[in-house]
């Protein structure tokens, strides 16, 4: 009897023991599916403490049990030469893209990329395998067009060869790797931008041309600068402070002899409709006395070396000391002192140096071994687990330190180091390019691979950063650049004058046609930047986007598309490979778009509707009481399109107040386009909203009256 029970006792004990392991095996199982086309896959020796919380993603994902039989990629991990390796095996015939920011063509097949956040002068060092930003992140895309995302959920150095199959070597620990699996590429970013993020809607002036050089000094000369702009009508929204603003280029202070009155400064340049943006790296002077410094060192908030002091490197002003962006109170103080900073009418921040680059430290950044202290989510661990988010966690500091001094306000962060997710953040810009042709074509890529990647708010220096362009150079690098999403001139500190009047009559009409097509197609450009903020598609796409079935589309990297209906063709690009169908060319200022020797051709889908505003000189003038809708009929005579509108900057907007319209056009009667144009979303109260349309044909545009009763009419030439 005794027996018995003992017995069954233990035939319990062994099942409820066997429950359990079930259980808690389930817990940490080596892969499960945590969303529809989404899969998390472990390696064996992988340890959470050293790899999370992730820097990527948005929260930690929720397992939903086993991988989906449709997941059609898998990673295989192993060990080699002391590396934590992966392996994944691709269908033939599959496109790569993503990888962030590199040189080199938009398909990324056979190209090897480094993450490891690096100052990266003219792209020289290492041919430009490793630049200032890192996105551990692939699309690749079938020749069906099914495509997936492969996103390696790790911040330590790593080596991606997009070889087949693709080979991933991390210096780190064993990393774990996210597998989307979805019907085209776009849905693929769309899933991205769910699991990390999407860009937050910049304010509108973020979207105008922007003036900069390293830099415009004293106080009189960025006056002197902007004024010029108004005086030749060249629209312009933003001027930039490099360095040299600083005292002794001291962060948060201004010189006292060529910029005593920064707040005075700023109030003209708000005079005459512009915006100002100003540099803050991040390491602060070692100086006793200097109150960043010494609130820094007060606060321990410093980065330290392996021994545990404050560490130490040079840049701009000398010796310096960096904030620990980990630390949850050294973000919070870090954030603080933009307070004063923004109180002199400073209107956006650039945030350069964050790789970080230090001038006296082991390949030009701080030792490996230093030590970051985290807390919050953030566990401590060496900078070679923080080195590639460094620039990220900075800018996330001045973001909602910026917020917080200007709650009303959208902030605009630029930064020149980042990570995948980073868009959350700050806008990019490609870093110190050179005044090439053979940069200024790398630029398009680059930005089309920066959008694959989830970042939609980037542009290189527009006439480049090192050297001076020729005139040539410069008009073609103007006349494209008016289609960055981020629209910016700059260039080095002993450069020439690069804005566009300062280089002769020619490139200053060019670059004045060019920025004022980029202002008329302001409305659609602002519905783009609410689009990809709120779906994490880019604003700048590559070709391929307008037919993924298409395999001629795959490596055209000359031409590109704003959103899914505006094509741009550089007059320089040799036979681009364009999509099937009806584009058509469109002329919006006077230029003659197909045969303008410089100017590229901007080319409507068929099936489309872009609304157009004025040629204004900043977005101050913004208004969209007036639009004219491009329309381009297809095939069965039919159009659609839309806008997006709010205040252009502030939040009220995530309050309802926006206002989302819809156009539809078709022909009536065989001879009559009726466009009627309806509100569809938002409670942004209605102006009063003149219309008209413009007809897109071959042979020109056919333009009605204006017209304010939402169904506009154009009797058709026959
Ligand atoms: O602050 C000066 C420059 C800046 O103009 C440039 O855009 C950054 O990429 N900065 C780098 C520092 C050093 C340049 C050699």
């Amino acid at each position: 009897m005794r027996t018995n029970r003992i017995r069954s006792f233990s035939f319990t004990f062994l099942i409820v023991l066997s429950l359990i392991l079930l259980v808690s095996c389930g817990k940490t199982k080596q892969q499960a599916q945590i969303g529809e086309g989404i899969a998390i896959y472990y390696p064996e020796n992988f340890v959470p403490e050293r790899m999370l919380p992730s820097m990527a993603l948005l929260k930690e994902p929720v397992e939903e049990g086993n991988v989906s039989s449709a997941m059609k990629v898998t990673p295989e991990f192993y060990q080699k030469e002391g590396k934590n390796c992966a392996r994944i095996a691709v269908e033939e015939g599959t496109d790569l893209y993503g990888t962030g920011e590199v040189v080199g063509d938009l398909n990324r097949n056979g190209k090897e990329v480094t993450l490891w956040n690096t100052d990266n002068y003219t792209y020289a060092k290492d041919e430009g395998k490793r630049l200032y930003q890192s996105h551990p992140w692939i699309l690749g895309v079938r020749t069906d067009g099914t495509s997936f995302g492969i996103l390696i959920d790790n911040t330590w150095k790593q080596e991606i060869k997009l070889t087949n199959p693709i080979e991933i070597a991390s210096e780190g620990p064993a990393t774990r790797i996210i597998i989307i699996e979805k019907e085209t590429p776009q849905a693929v970013l769309e899933a991205l931008g769910q699991l990390t993020g999407k860009m937050e809607m910049p304010p509108l002036w973020a979207l105008g041309y922007q003036q900069c050089r390293y830099s415009y000094f004293p106080d009189s000369r960025v006056k002197e600068v902007a004024s010029e702009f108004r005086k030749r009508a060249i629209p312009c929204d933003v001027i930039w402070m490099d360095i040299h603003y600083m005292q002794n280029y001291k962060i948060f202070t201004f010189d006292s002899v060529t910029f005593p009155k920064p707040a005075e400064l700023n109030d003209y340049l708000h005079s005459i409709d512009f915006k100002s943006v100003w540099m803050i790296d991040p390491g602060a002077k070692k100086e006793a006395g200097y109150f960043v410094y010494d609130q820094g060192t007060a606060g321990n908030y410093w980065v330290q070396d392996s021994t545990g002091n404050a560490f130490v490197g040079s840049v701009w002003p000398g010796p310096c000391s960096f904030p620990d962006f980990t630390m949850p109170e050294t973000s919070a103080w870090w954030g603080g002192l933009y307070k004063d900073f923004m109180a002199t009418g400073i209107d956006g921040v650039w945030n350069d140096m964050n790789e970080p680059a230090v001038f006296d430290g082991p390949d030009n950044t701080m030792p490996a071994s230093n030590l970051h202290r985290g807390g919050g989510e953030l566990p401590a661990d060496v900078h070679a687990r923080y080195h590639n988010v460094y620039g990220m966690l900075m800018v996330k500091a001045s973001r909602e330190g910026i917020l917080k001094t200007n709650p009303d306000k959208r902030p605009f962060v630029l930064s020149r180091s980042n990570y995948l997710g980073g868009q959350r953040y700050a806008a990019t810009w490609t870093g110190d390019n050179a005044s090439t042709w053979e940069h200024f074509k790398m630029a398009t890529p680059m930005v089309l691979n920066l959008g694959l990647s989830g970042q939609p708010f980037s542009g290189p220096d527009i006439g480049g950063y090192k050297g001076d362009p020729d005139t040539t150079l410069l008009a073609n690098w103007m006349a494209v650049g008016a289609f960055y999403p981020f629209s910016r001139n700059h260039t080095e500190v002993n450069g020439v004058d690069q804005e566009p009047y300062a280089y002769g009559d020619e490139v200053e009409d060019i670059s004045r046609v060019a920025l004022e097509r980029r202002y008329r197609l302001m409305p659609y450009l602002y519905t783009l930047f609410h689009e990809s903020s709120e779906t994490g598609l880019p604003v700048l796409r590559p070709v391929f986007f307008a037919d993924v079935t298409d395999p001629k589309l795959r490596e055209e990297q000359e031409a590109f598309l704003w959103g899914s209906d505006l094509l741009i063709v550089p007059k320089w690009a040799e036979n681009p490979a364009l999509p099937k169908g009806i584009w058509t060319s469109v002329s919006l200022v006077g230029e003659d778009s197909a045969n303008d020797p410089v100017q590229p051709d901007l080319k409507l889908r068929g099936g489309s509707i872009i609304p157009l505003g004025k040629i204004i000189q900043s977005t101050e003038d913004y208004s969209t009481d007036s639009l004219t809708l491009l329309v381009c009929l297809d095939e069965s005579k039919k159009a659609a399109g839309e806008l997006y509108s709010d205040a252009g900057n502030g939040f009220e907007y995530q309050n309802g107040q926006y206002s989302i319209d819809q156009f539809k056009a078709n022909v009536t009667g065989g001879n009559k386009l009726v466009v009627s144009c309806s509100k569809v979303d938002g409670d942004m109260a209605e102006e009063v909203r003149y219309y008209r349309v413009g007809l897109v044909t071959e042979s020109g545009i056919q333009y009605s009256e204006w017209d304010n009763d939402g169904e506009i009419e154009l009797p058709l030439v026959p």
